[in-house]
């Protein structure tokens, strides 16, 4: 009888923890680019799909991590993923956990600890994108903490999307996280309240989306040169010299009262403005309102 000896690799195995919708999203994008993929979730009817396509699946999560040299975990919040660990704690050792769930700096550098004391390799992600596009380069990934964990399963990460490392410090990947979600969620509720005034005047508000999309261009040399003034605190008269820029807020503010569309963002605006003029900085432009942005700015 002949026997054969099996000359490729067998494919990379692993565990992803959690599947909510992002969680899933992962596991089947691992899946279908050939990684032997075991998952568990909380609530156990949720691996069914996962199951049907192929996937092996725990009943507890600490069989899950056994299974695996790779640990992806994806959860709801920061209280289900020390749920989690608490209850894997003993299966770690040895492992490489990669948390993709939304959390604070702290918190990665928590768990960062955590998983160091028990053995354990940690990287901290982030999800900056929605589950359709997991397995495009669509969705971003900024990562922190072992850069020898990143290292050695950069090409399994790098299957999920768009990825960075951010530097051993398990924090930096939420810094990141947080400052561009911020900048998103702010952007964009000023966008709808220039919605609200756009459709209160009349204007067909898909027709004005498509105009201010061709704008766009212009913001990421914009982005830069406000960075380069916070950096420097060389404040030159960027949009115009404050003095001139306050005058055209309250045009702003009145002209959205006469509307009926709330304008507490622009007296926000408004108040920061004239603060830095009292201050003897009305030559100065709107970078300049950096300088009141630290809490302990606000007398
Ligand atoms: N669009 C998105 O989905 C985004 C975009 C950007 C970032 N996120 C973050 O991804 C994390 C997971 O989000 P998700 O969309 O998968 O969330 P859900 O579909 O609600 O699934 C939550 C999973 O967490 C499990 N879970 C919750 N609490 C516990 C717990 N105490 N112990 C164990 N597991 C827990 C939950 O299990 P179950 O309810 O099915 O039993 C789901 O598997 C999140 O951080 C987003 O901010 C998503």
């Amino acid at each position: 009888m002949m026997t054969t000896t099996a000359t490729t690799a067998s494919p990379a195995q692993v565990t992803v923890l959690g599947l909510g919708s992002m969680g899933s999203a992962i596991a089947r994008t691992l899946l279908e680019r050939g990684y032997r993929t075991m998952v568990w979730n909380r609530t156990a009817s949720k691996s069914a799909p996962l199951a049907d396509a192929g996937a092996a699946t725990a009943a507890t999560a600490e069989e899950a991590v056994a299974a695996s040299p790779l640990v992806v975990l994806c959860l709801l919040d920061t209280p289900a993923v020390e749920q989690v660990l608490g209850s894997i704690e003993t299966a770690v050792a040895g492992k490489v956990l990669v948390n993709l769930t939304s959390g604070s700096p702290a918190q990665a550098r928590a768990n960062e600890r955590w998983a160091r004391e028990r053995g354990a390799e940690y990287l901290d992600g982030k999800i900056m994108g929605d589950p359709p596009y997991v397995g495009t380069p669509h969705v971003l990934f900024p990562f922190s903490g072992s850069r020898n964990a990143f290292a050695a399963h950069e090409p399994t990460l790098r299957e999920l999307g768009t990825v960075a490392y951010h530097g051993e410090d398990a924090g930096l990947a939420g810094v990141e996280f947080m400052a561009q979600v911020a900048v998103a969620y702010e952007l964009l509720i000023g966008y709808l309240h220039a919605l609200r005034l756009v459709q209160a005047e009349g204007v067909d508000v898909v027709e004005f989306a498509e105009r201010v999309a061709g704008s766009m261009p212009a913001f990421p040399a914009l982005l830069t040169s406000m960075a380069q003034a916070v950096k420097s605190g060389d404040y030159q008269p960027d949009l115009g010299s404050l003095n001139v820029q306050a005058a055209l807020m309250d045009d702003m503010i009145s002209h959205r009262r006469s509307v009926g569309v709330e304008a507490i963002r622009m007296r926000e605006v408004k108040e920061l403005m004239d603060r830095r003029i009292a201050d003897g900085h009305g030559d100065q432009g709107f970078s300049s309102l950096f300088e009141l942005l630290a809490e302990h700015s606000h007398a």
